[in-house]
């Protein structure tokens, strides 16, 4: 069986769990904290970071190249479109959205809500000032142009609209939301990926992980 390394309340695990259950593929996950520094995890991913993927002899270490193998391997419910360059749409917006967007939305999370209730330390109110008035705006412009009114990014519910979303539900844990008068059609995204049956599951069961239900 599929064993996926990592924790609920990561985004990067959250769009590898999405995608398998949306394609049913029975897994097991096993529990990797980030940041731990152990050495017997950085065997498996020498970055130490969540998820990694075992698969009999195939490790892999990053949600994006996962979901890529995944989508390879269970092509049947898929989960990026199949038009040449939608599927190159989606992939630059994952890019985009699981590295800069994700590291600025785990700013937020990690300022407000792991420094004050992992390590009882003060969050850099000012850092995260800077992300939320400086460096997200232009990103969330982007954003919104790729949104749609209405429905999902290419139609159909994918992996486009799964990590578009995935990074803003840890900045709300955080209490950050995306300003819906300046984004609306952004938000009225994120809101609609939270109702998709297998994301609701996951995210009920890290609510459940991080106390917050
Ligand atoms: N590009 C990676 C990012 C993974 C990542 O940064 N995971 C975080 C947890 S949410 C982590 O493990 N951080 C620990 C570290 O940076 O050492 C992916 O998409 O899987």
């Amino acid at each position: 069986m599929i064993k996926i390394h990592g924790v609920y309340g990561s985004p990067f695990v959250r769009k590898v769990l999405v995608s398998l259950d949306i394609k049913q593929v029975p897994y097991e996950l096993v529990p990797q904290m980030p940041f731990a520094r152990d050495e017997n995890y950085q065997k498996l991913n020498p970055l130490g970071k969540i998820p990694t993927l075992v698969d009999g002899d195939l490790t892999l270490g990053d949600s994006k190249v996962i979901c890529r193998y995944l989508e390879s391997a269970y092509p049947d419910t898929p989960m990026y479109p199949a038009d040449l360059k939608d599927r190159a749409r989606a992939d630059w917006y994952e890019d985009l959205t699981t590295g800069p967007v994700a590291e600025l939305a785990a700013g937020i999370f990690f300022q407000r809500f792991m420094r004050p209730f992992a390590f009882k330390q003060e969050p850099d109110e000012a850092l995260v000032a800077k992300i939320i008035d400086k460096q997200l705006p232009p990103l969330l412009d982007y954003l919104e142009d790729v949104a749609p009114a209405d429905g999902f990014v290419f139609g159909e519910f994918s992996m486009a609209d799964m990590s578009i979303a995935s990074p803003f539900y840890n900045a709300g844990y955080a209490g950050y939301e995306v300003d819906a008068g300046q984004w609306p059609k952004l938000a009225g995204l994120i809101n609609r990926v939270r109702e998709i049956p297998q994301v609701k599951a996951i995210l009920d069961k890290e609510a459940k992980a991080l106390g917050l239900s």
